[in-house]
């Protein structure tokens, strides 16, 4: 059967819905901001009803500190907020005060394959050499995502390039569910990967991504550095000693400098060809500062409004519970329509 839904676009069948989120595993870096939350707050200016949620869940497949945990999981509803992400318009919250996003993922565990998992390269990056050690959790956390978005019959979910692996997984997760249980239940999702900075590097190395789990805090810039932090990182950030070329072309092999570019890019809402055009022939002694000035114009109003929001943090969690019950009320009907569906008994 199909969930009665209207307008098609993307998934046949379906009406356009907005889900996605992000680990409180640390603090919010530029690479959620330019990668995620600028893209999020598009979505939820075009007019489609858009989910975003702090995914609690998926930060403890790692260790984390519980009082840390707590922390950072307001933290980053203020950087959410702080960002332009309008709790009255987008529906916030916390993954663990919605039940449905746990059940559906335990379903889903039973329908995806151990190969399928075992070949997702965040697993491999994340566990290291000892897989052993590594939690069942770190496993199945993509059965965990697949189940975040099917469980509001998700069309769409904006991420950075990192997760496109997981997204793929996902849809695969509901075209073999729909197909074992001969049902048009869940829609199949379309990543939506956009822009100049789908993956901003560690400002130390750009070969890799800059991620809030990185042991060093100069490889990355936080939403709640100040601004002398920022320029700092910026000043110190790992280049090399050539001008910027006229042209992308002569970016192929130097990652550093490509990502500065793409940076600014980003933060001016530019392309990477328009910097390299107005900045051909700077050195990064001229260019670093202008760069750091571009990110203190754009960040330090966000730094700013998230110390504002902290100072009420029973303020945010008023927030994150309302969002909860909204999303609640979204994925309860189809978490109960898919017991259904598997042959679970509900006394009603
Ligand atoms: N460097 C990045 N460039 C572009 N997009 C990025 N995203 C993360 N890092 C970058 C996007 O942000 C969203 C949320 O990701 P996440 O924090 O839940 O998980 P992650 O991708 O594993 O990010 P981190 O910072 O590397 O977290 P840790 O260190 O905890 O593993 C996603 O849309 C992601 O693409």
């Amino acid at each position: 059967m199909t969930d009665a839904q209207t307008a098609p676009d993307g998934a046949p069948g379906f009406a356009p819905r907005v889900f996605s989120g992000i680990q409180p595993s640390g603090g919010l870096t530029l690479g959620n901001y330019l990668g995620a939350l600028k893209r999020f707050v598009a979505a939820q200016e075009s007019g489609v009803e858009t989910l975003y949620c702090l995914v609690d869940l998926h930060a403890i497949t790692v260790w984390q500190d519980p009082a840390r945990l707590r922390h950072a999981t307001r933290e980053m509803a203020a950087g959410f907020i702080a960002s332009g992400i309008d709790p009255a318009r987008s529906i916030l919250f916390n993954q663990s005060q919605v039940g449905a996003h746990a059940e559906l993922a335990w379903v889903l565990n039973c329908v995806a394959r151990m190969g399928w998992l075992g070949r997702m390269t965040q697993f491999k990056d994340k566990a290291g050499k000892n897989r052993e050690n590594a939690s069942v959790g770190l496993f199945a956390y993509p059965c965990l995502m697949a189940a975040d978005v099917m469980v509001y019959h998700t069309t769409h979910v904006p991420v950075g390039e990192d997760q496109k692996q997981h997204l793929e997984l996902a849809r695969e997760i509901a075209i073999k569910f729909n197909h074992d249980y001969e049902v048009d239940f869940f829609p199949v999702v379309e990543p939506v990967i956009e822009g100049a900075a789908t993956r901003v590097m560690s400002l130390r190395d750009g070969t890799k991504k800059m991620s809030k789990s990185d042991p060093s805090d100069m490889s990355r810039i936080n939403l709640t550095d100040d601004a002398d932090t920022i320029s700092l990182k910026i000043r110190k950030a790992r280049t090399d000693p050539e001008p910027l070329p006229g042209d992308l072309a002569g970016l192929a092999e130097r990652p550093e400098a490509r990502n500065l570019v793409n940076i600014y890019a980003a933060l001016a809402d530019i392309t990477p060809e328009a910097v390299v055009a107005d900045h051909a022939g700077q050195g990064f002694g001229t260019f670093k500062p202008a760069l750091a000035e571009l990110a203190v114009s754009v960040l330090a109003p966000i730094n700013d409004e998230i110390n504002r929001l902290m100072a009420d943090v029973a303020e945010i969690d008023r927030i994150l519970g309302d969002g909860a019950q909204r999303a609640d009320m979204i994925a309860r009907p189809i978490m109960e329509r898919t017991y259904d569906i598997v042959g679970m008994v509900r006394a009603r």
